[in-house]
């Protein structure tokens, strides 16, 4: 009986410092993750600022222009269809082939002069919304005639 009652208790006594040692360990663990875990947020956030600074000079510097010619003609404009990627600067040279004529890009609010006989104009402005958006001759019903044409910004 004696031998059965001073064995649990000598356990518990042997198993203290084991406990105490576990205990250091999971705080020293825990407190390495803590440490690692703020270091990997610096230097992320250091990361975020200096890719920042990149991105923001190259979208200023450079901005790819897009050069088109569209032949303007009675009545027919060629090409039908110019693609470009939104925040590319477009820039359109509107040739007059025959006839009086001008180019007009809808929900842009740009055009060129309107040409007589020949001659061209040049247009030029940053695409900076997505959609589809025609081009066409204003001049008379020009437009209803067959000349016009798509922007595609995407
Ligand atoms: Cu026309």
């Amino acid at each position: 009986m004696e031998d059965s009652n001073t064995v649990p208790t000598e356990t518990k006594k042997k198993f203290n410092p084991v406990y105490v040692i576990g205990g250091l360990i999971v705080l020293g663990v825990a407190v390495a993750l803590i440490v690692s875990g703020n270091r990997k947020k610096d230097q992320q956030g250091t990361e975020a600022v200096k890719n920042d600074i990149p991105n923001v000079q190259t979208s200023a510097v450079v901005s790819p222009v897009k050069e088109f010619t569209v032949n303007g003609s009675s009545f027919d404009f060629d090409p039908k269809t110019v693609t470009v990627n939104k925040g590319d600067t477009v820039k359109i040279t509107f040739v007059d082939g025959d006839g009086t004529h001008d180019l007009v890009v809808e929900g842009y609010n740009v055009s060129t002069k309107r040409l007589s006989g020949g001659g061209s104009d040049t247009i030029q402005f940053i695409a900076d919304k997505t959609g589809s958006f025609e081009y066409y001759c204003s001049v008379s019903n020009h437009r209803d005639l067959g000349m016009k044409g798509v922007l595609v910004v995407q």
